[in-house]
C-alpha cells in the first residue's frame, strides 16, 4: 500500500479542497489528511468558520479520504509520517518548499493550487451578497 498524507484547515470545504484531494488520491492506494484543529488553527493565526469537528467530518466524507486525523501542531509530521508508515508527503505549492526536511521520510511534493478560490475569497464573496 502507497500511503500518502496531507495537512491544512479546510474551512468552508470548497473546489479547490476537493481538486487538491482528488490529485493526491491519484498519488497513492491511500490518503490520510490531518485536519488543523481549532487550538492549532489559533496558533497559526487563522480563525475558522467551522469547527474541527465539522471540517473533519466534511473531509472524512469526500471519496477520496480514508483516514481523517488531528493535526494540533506544527511538529507532528515526523512522527505522522514513521507512524503511519507514509510513503508521499503532499501539500498545496503555496508550501513549496517548506517541508522539504521530510525528505529523508518519505517522499515530498507539492501540487499546484486551483486558482480564483480559498476560504478568504469565499467569505468576501459571501459578505457582498
Ligand atoms: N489549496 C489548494 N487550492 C486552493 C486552496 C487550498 O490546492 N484554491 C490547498 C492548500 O495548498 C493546502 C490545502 O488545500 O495544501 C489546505 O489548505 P488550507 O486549509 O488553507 O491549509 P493551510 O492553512 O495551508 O494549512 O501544517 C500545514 C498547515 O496545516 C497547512
Amino acid at each position: 500500500t502507497r500511503k500518502v498524507i496531507t495537512y491544512g484547515t479546510f474551512d468552508l470545504f470548497h473546489i479547490g479542497h476537493i481538486r487538491l484531494l482528488e490529485r493526491l488520491a491519484e498519488l497513492g492506494d491511500h490518503l490520510t489528511v490531518c485536519v488543523s484543529t481549532d487550538e492549532f488553527n489559533a496558533v497559526k493565526g487563522k480563525t475558522a468558520v467551522m469547527s474541527w469537528e465539522q471540517r473533519a467530518a466534511l473531509v472524512g466524507a469526500c471519496r477520496y479520504v480514508d483516514q481523517v486525523l488531528p493535526e494540533k501542531g506544527w511538529g507532528q509530521k515526523r512522527e505522522d509520517i514513521i507512524r503511519e508508515k507514509i510513503d508521499v508527503f503532499a501539500m498545496g505549492d503555496d508550501w513549496e518548499g517548506r517541508f522539504d526536511d521530510l525528505k529523508d521520510l518519505c517522499e515530498v511534493v507539492y501540487l499546484p493550487r486551483t486558482k480564483d478560490v480559498s476560504s478568504t475569497s469565499l467569505k468576501t464573496a459571501i459578505r457582498e451578497m
